[in-house]
């Protein structure tokens, strides 16, 4: 037996036990066509307590005609991707059996491998083709070879309840009552759990006759497609047990493909047809994709994912009329967007969470894969302001940067192998020449040896302007940070205490790091020498193309 790979085994009562139920019940039900996997999970949700693997709708979906074209194997090999998704009996159409004697054996011991709950074959020739196609001249089964059929797949099948629904295609073949009555009859000795009785017939005459002779000698089954006007009163009063709805379907989908294939056709677009069609979370619901996802939680050791904060709600003042429509981060250097470009970094790094907070003009911070929360009080506020805003995505692995920044990849990724607590990137060479904006200094507890040992320095303070009192300074802050969950504890309680503050709308990243260092929180220093700038001004930007170009 097959194992199960959805959440969708809601019934403990084997298949085959509830098939028989169906068949045996003095209730009138009904099995309802199914083709495939997700056509199958459709009608258990409808409330279908059977399905009818009809067919007619398999050849169909395979594209072929129902005379036997595809194979056995390949129809069953669709059963079990019905069964797998499913808690209800499937009644396979068996058409003849697919051979003798020996190939009935062999289906029903196969069928029975594959949880299916029964099969229905009818006593035609092979290769058989579909009852309303030129019935009449389709020429019946010798009755009996055809009961040892029945004998031989009775004989083979392990579970008590697995069951042979015997067909009887007399009525379409042109014989008549009596002639179906004798088959019926003789089925049933030879061992059939009950009789399906066909007909091409628009009215429903011909099986309520046979209904009515043939009594309650065996459950009785009927395929009302052509008598599909019949109220369904008339077969509960003729004491039939089970109604199958044979091709619906087949039919619904491809009248719903055909219109919505010619739609998309002729508009070339897809506007008009979203609304008529299952949206793309519907077909995840269908494949069972909730349990995956708790499935995964429970057996995937989940490396915690890194999330990137970027700070980007500021317009870039120094660059005048280049950011008079966009800010700073959607200016495009050597053809792609600054924010584009870091994006692109962090996907190399598989850092696939990315919030960027948004202020001015942000309405045309639009690139692919990242989500954007805004700082609407861009105007009269500054960095840590953003930074709360984006409070609801921090998480446990948590990179804050500035949105304008360029770098080499080596820089992110030698920071996001260094496991402090809170790590801030700090470049101990303090060129001028490359220094634009307001650089923000940072006085270490040890300057930047190159070694390569990376001895532990802390940061002792952060500031705009060189402070004599402090010595020189060790480096600059390239606006690039890294926390783990300590670190991220820190910064949530430090962005309480600062939140209550009469300045805190004036706050700035470097403010922040102050007061985490004030408040005894030892930030790691990961120094680097060059290889990066951030874009402040018209000559930034020349700067960064050519650095952008040797990327
Ligand atoms: C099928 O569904 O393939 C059947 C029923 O055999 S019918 O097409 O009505 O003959
Ligand atoms: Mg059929």
């Amino acid at each position: 037996m097959t194992s199960d790979v959805t959440d969708n085994k809601q019934n403990s009562e084997s298949k085959c036990s509830q098939l028989r139920g169906l068949l045996q019940s003095s209730n009138l039900n009904f099995i309802l066509e199914a083709h495939n996997g997700i056509s199958a999970r459709v009608a258990e949700q409808a409330g279908f307590k059977g399905i009818w693997g009809s067919g007619l709708a398999l050849s169909a979906q395979f594209g072929v005609r129902d005379s036997n074209e595809a194979s056995w194997t390949q129809v069953i090999d669709m059963l079990e991707f019905m069964s797998d998704v499913t808690s209800i009996p499937i009644l396979l159409d068996g058409d003849t059996g697919y051979g003798n004697f020996n190939n009935m054996r062999r289906l029903v011991t196969k069928l029975e491998q594959r949880d299916i709950a029964g099969v229905c074959i009818e006593d035609k020739q092979f290769p058989k083709t579909n009852s309303f196609i030129d019935g009449e001249r389709q020429p019946l089964a010798d009755v009996d070879e055809f009961c040892g059929k029945i004998k031989a797949g009775k004989d083979s099948q392990s579970d008590d309840d697995f069951s042979i629904v015997a067909r009887v295609e007399a009525l379409i073949a042109g014989w008549d009552m009596q002639e179906a009555l004798r088959r019926a009859e003789a089925y049933s000795e030879a061992g059939a759990d009950a009789i399906l009785i066909h007909s091409k017939l628009s009215h429903p005459e011909e099986v309520l006759t046979f209904a009515q002779e043939w009594g309650s000698r065996s459950p009785l089954v009927i395929v009302p497609t052509k008598y599909y006007s019949t109220p369904t009163d008339v077969f509960r009063k003729a004491n039939i047990n089970l109604v199958i709805w044979a091709n619906h379907m087949i039919r619904a989908a491809v009248v719903a493909m055909e219109n919505i294939s010619k739609q998309i056709f002729e508009q070339e677009s897809l506007a008009n047809v979203e609304d008529q069609i299952a949206s793309v979370n519907k077909i995840f619901a269908l494949q069972g994709a909730e349990e995956l996802s708790q499935a995964q939680s429970r057996y995937l050791t989940q490396k915690q994912e890194t999330h990137a904060i970027v700070l980007a709600a500021s317009r870039g003042n120094g660059l005048h009329e280049l950011t008079e429509d966009r800010p700073k981060v959607m200016l495009s250097i050597g053809g792609k967007s600054l924010l584009r470009r870091l994006v692109d970094e962090f996907k190399k790094q598989s850092i696939n969470k990315i919030t960027v907070v948004a202020g001015y003009k942000s309405e045309t911070v639009n690139v692919s894969g990242i989500s954007v929360c805004k700082n609407t009080e861009f105007e009269n506020s500054s960095e840590v302001a953003s930074l709360l805003c984006a409070e609801q995505s921090f998480n446990d692995n948590m990179l804050i940067m500035y949105g304008d920044l360029l770098f080499r990849a080596y820089i992110l990724n030698d920071l996001l192998n260094n496991d402090g607590a809170l790590v801030v990137v700090v470049d101990s060479m303090l060129d001028t020449s490359q220094i634009s904006g307001a650089p923000d200094y940072v006085y270490c507890t040890q300057a930047d040896d190159r070694s390569l040992f990376n001895p532990e320095v802390f940061i002792k303070h952060v500031s705009e302007q060189k402070d004599a009192s402090l010595g020189e300074p060790n480096g600059r802050w390239i606006g690039m940070l890294k926390v783990n969950s300590t670190g991220r504890q820190w910064i949530e309680e430090a962005l309480k205490e600062l939140q209550v503050k009469d300045n805190f709308n004036s706050l700035t990243m470097p403010d922040l790091l102050n007061h985490l260092v004030q408040a005894g929180r030892k930030i790691h220093v990961h120094y680097i020498n060059g290889h990066w700038l951030d874009v402040n001004s018209l000559d930034d930007i020349d700067r960064a193309g050519d650095f952008a170009h040797g990327q």
